[in-house]
């Protein structure tokens, strides 16, 4: 015998150790995105399945585990990231709404997976303000970030990249995964882009995707919310009454940016944006858009017809961001595959909240209801989660620093109240994970006048209470999907006594003990005059 056929056993023993040590720490490959509603991903199967929107992301569900009950917290960006770094609600983290500024001192999941022997990198949007901690390497865009030609802030200071935003933030990412990482460390990923956010704006190779596609219609387009608390008729994020047609939908691109000929505007991201591009980028632009104009102006529309031509232009420049997503989801998984990774690196894909997509007249987010409350939760975990499986358990942004922990084999500390949803990827679960969700927004009075409310949604039912105007809202789900009709007073009101009493228990579960304490009568009817 040779020494060569001596050693072998030694060899496959090694080898075998490696890849249970590997399987027990996987990689984690987290792809998040901005303001990327489920019902935009085809896999879904929402209403605008049919424009067949995300096919990388499709193809990632039908090797993972899609959630299709997967809801934030509080529906808005920073606080959105905040849960999920520290597996915390606001009211615990600190941060509360956009205007806060995250505490970095805090405990945080990276930082705790860095403690457990896993290198961490984060590239894109952060929107937590500060510099982020418990990361071995990092590049985050300040603030809101720009589509084109971005900056981005790094432990080295600020510098200019050029390019379209989510493709340099796929580019970061690989860099690293090529050339950053140390040897054998499992690694945690986190690549954060800014797309689909808010001022919409494609990649110029897909600034024509969609031109002769009809985007389907919601249901709920011309929804006058009759049936709602006040609040949902004083709010400002109507495609109708709010969205700007040159600001947000770029009619006239030839307008001077400066000073914008039409309406008040409340914000100006959208100008910086546009006075970023090359003259070549805004060539292209024009030269996509010029024609289009051209023919709005011909056609003179009003009343529903503008709303239709509004809405369009809007869908379609959303699902063309979403489309520079998909791609570099496609783009990362391919990279994992060609560096050997794809087998023992978990894929999560999510987004920081859901997104009216024209859903009841609006764009943004921020309610609780469905299509702002749900978040895509895709997770692909090669060996673990059965491929193309689907599970309806209550789970939260909040259980990802607990899922990410327990993914890693790290402690999970006693402090943090979201649930790993390891058990549920395994098929583990009894079907019982959590009986109820809590929800608490807190942005009001801010941009798109969407007043405070917390709430509770089982698998069945929600309520809520604008509290600052002390009105509530409950639905039943299972007959009313859409949340058209508000059953407050019309419900059995044993169970809306129910509800309320689960609505208490959650509030103490959590410890949310915030202030709830109503508007005096005379500043409600400031913000709520009485003509709609
Ligand atoms: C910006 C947007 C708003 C958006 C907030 C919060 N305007 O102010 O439409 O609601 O961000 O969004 S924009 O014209 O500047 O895009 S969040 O995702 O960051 O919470
Ligand atoms: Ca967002």
């Amino acid at each position: 015998m040779t020494w060569k056929k001596l050693l072998l056993p030694l060899v496959l023993l090694s080898a075998s150790l490696t890849s249970t040590i590997a399987a027990d720490r996987p990689n984690i490959l987290f792809i998040f995105t901005d303001d990327h509603a489920p019902h935009a991903i085809g896999a879904y199967q929402g209403w605008l399945q049919s424009v067949n929107p995300t096919p990388n992301i499709d193809n990632l569900a039908a090797q993972g585990m899609l959630f299709e009950n997967s809801f934030c917290t509080n529906s808005i960006c920073g606080p959105s990231r905040a849960v999920i770094q520290t597996g915390k609600h606001s009211h615990k983290n600190g941060f509360m709404n956009n205007g806060n500024s995250f505490d970095w001192n805090q405990q945080t999941f990276p930082k705790l997976l860095q403690k457990a022997g896993y290198q961490t990198a984060i590239y894109g949007k952060s929107h937590l303000k500060g510099k982020p901690q418990g990361y071995d390497d990092w590049a985050v865009l300040p603030g809101q970030g720009l589509y084109y030609n971005p900056d981005f802030i790094t432990p080295d200071g600020k510098k200019r990249v050029e390019g379209y935003c989510t493709d340099v933030v796929t580019d970061m990412a690989i860099e690293w995964l090529k050339e950053g990482r140390e040897g054998e460390k499992p690694f945690m990923l986190m690549v954060q882009h800014k797309a689909p956010h808010r001022n919409w704006m494609p990649a110029l190779r897909h600034l024509h995707l969609y031109d002769d596609v009809e985007i389907p219609e919601p249901a709920t387009l011309f929804d006058k919310w009759e049936d709602n608390s006040p609040a949902a008729r004083y709010q400002e994020l109507e495609i109708d009454g709010h969205m700007d047609i040159n600001y947000d939908l770029f009619l006239d691109l030839t307008a001077d940016f400066d000073q914008p000929a039409t309406q008040k505007r409340q914000d100006r991201s959208a100008w910086n944006n546009m006075k970023r591009m090359s003259e070549e980028q805004m060539k292209t632009w024009r030269d996509a858009y010029g024609p289009k104009d051209e023919a709005f102006h011909k056609a003179n529309l009003t009343g529903k017809d503008l709303v239709r031509w509004k809405y369009q232009r809007y869908a379609k420049n959303y699902l063309r961001c979403v489309k520079g997503v998909d791609e570099s989801v496609g783009t990362l998984m391919d990279t994992l595959k060609d560096l050997g990774l794809d087998e023992n690196t978990v894929v999560i894909y999510s987004s920081d909240q859901g997104f009216y997509i024209g859903d009841h007249g609006w764009y943004d987010k921020r309610w609780m209801y469905e299509e702002s409350l749900k978040m895509p939760l895709i997770v692909k975990w090669p060996g673990v989660a059965s491929p193309g499986a689907k599970n309806t358990d209550l789970v939260q942004n909040l259980d990802y620093a607990s899922t990410f922990l327990d993914m890693a084999g790290a402690e999970i500390p006693e402090d943090i109240q979201g649930k790993s949803i390891v058990p549920l990827l395994k098929g583990e679960g009894d079907g019982n994970f959590r009986d109820a969700i809590y929800y608490h927004y807190y942005e009001y009075p801010s941009v798109h006048m969407v007043p405070r409310h917390y709430g509770i949604r089982t698998d069945r039912y929600k309520l809520m209470h604008f509290y600052q105007f002390d009105e509530w809202e409950f639905y039943d789900l299972q007959e009313d999907p859409d949340e058209l009709t508000n059953m407050y007073h019309a419900a059995d009101q044993d169970l809306i006594a129910e509800m309320k009493k689960k609505l208490e228990d959650i509030r103490k579960h959590y410890d949310d003990d915030s202030d709830v304490t109503p508007f005096p009568m005379e500043k409600q009817k400031e913000f709520w005059p009485n003509d709609r």
